[in-house]
């Protein structure tokens, strides 16, 4: 596989020459300045990939072009906005940049409730605390019938949470699900906007009465008008799986599944409908066997993200060493180095190490716990070509 590495642009602490320097080969990136919904200028576009070639290294995959939530929802000025998709695209392919991926998640780009959960060694990861979730959902933003959708385990800890948190507690985890997970996304919120819930609680109303088969139109929709300029210019769309997999806050949710997939490429049965393969979306759901589903899709697979998780049975699930959990990833890289050996892939996501703690890094894209990852898989990468040769030869 090709590896890259996501960049987020010239405001990165991580130099593009060091990523060089440990056997990075294409760069994963957007142009994070545009806002969500404006045409990406072909001019800026060349500039910045001239800019990613002049360390030696090339632009091999947009992560993301955002679609706005207004085509998700087919809101009125839905047409515009797909428009300047097509145009942004149009402009993607001209500087030669085809591969791209973007997600169908209503509002919520990704979610975790902490972004620095301890490990015994004193690094941390990302978490996704069920219980922590529900009184987020049920005291915070008072969503009504938030509960209905609780197990009575569950809401028995958001009553223990409730006599214990308190408004800074309250802060750091709105802080934690809304914010700081969202703004270096193009998300809709950023750091800063001033009174993040009630932001937060307009956008999901957008979304009143659109259930799992609307949103299905709605992206049947918009893919059908895109596939015309994709076929132009040899663009591959990889959409994301949905992070968690799971339902959350009362919103739809369309891409978390084998079943959901095969929705989405027959509905749209074009080779440049493709999918971003994320190990980690996928393993968060219990019911997903993710090396089968690497197999069932590697034709349609355009773009991968390598990492792991661990679900505990209280619906909890924290993101794993990446050899380690329900990610599989030796299985997964066997059969993705066998059916197409040139897919770009990036390790995603890593522990924070202590010495990082304070560079302000985005959650999850420290600089050590990456290199880590792509150290492993790179091992994995070898040891699976060597095997291969090993069965070539007897
Ligand atoms: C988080 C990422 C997501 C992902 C987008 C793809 O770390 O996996 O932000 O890039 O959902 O559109």
């Amino acid at each position: 596989m090709e590896k890259t590495w996501r960049w987020f642009g010239k405001k990165d602490q991580i130099k593009l020459e060091t990523l060089r320097q440990i056997g990075v080969e294409g760069i994963v990136s957007a142009l994070h300045d545009i806002p969500n919904g404006e045409v990406w200028p072909l001019e800026a576009i060349k500039e910045y990939k001239n800019h990613i070639e002049r360390f030696g290294l090339k632009w091999s995959v947009v992560e993301s072009l955002p679609v706005s939530e207004a085509i998700k929802y087919a809101g009125e000025n839905r047409d515009q906005l797909i428009e300047n998709y097509i145009r942004s695209l149009e402009n993607l392919g001209q500087a030669g940049v085809t591969t791209v991926c973007y997600n169908f998640m209503p509002v919520l780009d990704w979610a975790r409730t902490d972004l620095f959960h301890p490990w015994k060694d004193g690094s941390s990861s990302l978490f996704f605390d069920k219980a922590k979730f529900a009184y987020f959902e049920i005291h915070i933003l008072k969503r009504q019938g938030a509960e209905q959708d609780y197990t009575s385990e569950t809401l028995s800890k958001v009553e223990t949470l409730k006599q214990t948190m308190t408004q800074s507690d309250n802060d750091y985890l709105i802080d934690s699900v809304i914010v700081k997970t969202q703004g270096f996304v193009n998300g809709n919120i950023k750091e800063g906007d001033l009174n993040p819930v009630e932001k937060f609680k307009n956008l999901l109303s957008l979304y009143d009465g659109i259930d799992k088969n609307q949103l299905r139109e709605n992206m049947k929709y918009f893919l059908e008008k895109i596939m015309p300029v994709c076929e132009k210019y040899g663009i591959q769309m990889c959409v994301h799986p949905d992070d968690p997999p799971f339902a959350l806050l009362g919103l739809p949710r369309i891409v978390t599944n084998e079943e959901d997939i095969h929705w989405i490429l027959n509905s749209v049965n074009n080779p440049h409908n493709g999918i971003t393969f994320c190990t980690g979306s996928l393993s968060a759901n219990p019911e997903n066997d993710v090396p089968k589903l690497a197999q069932k899709f590697v034709s349609r697979t355009k773009f991968v993200h390598l990492r792991s998780t661990e679900v505990f049975e209280n619906g909890d699930f924290i993101e794993a060493d990446h050899l380690k959990g329900r990610g599989k990833l030796v299985e997964v890289i066997r059969i993705f180095e066998k059916e197409n050996p040139t897919l770009p892939m990036r390790p995603d996501h890593g522990r924070l190490l202590s010495e990082e703690e304070d560079k302000g890094y985005n959650p999850g894209y420290g600089f050590l716990g990456r290199m880590l990852a792509l150290g492993q898989l790179d091992g994995v990468i070898a040891a699976v070509n060597n095997e291969f040769s090993n069965q070539n030869k007897s």
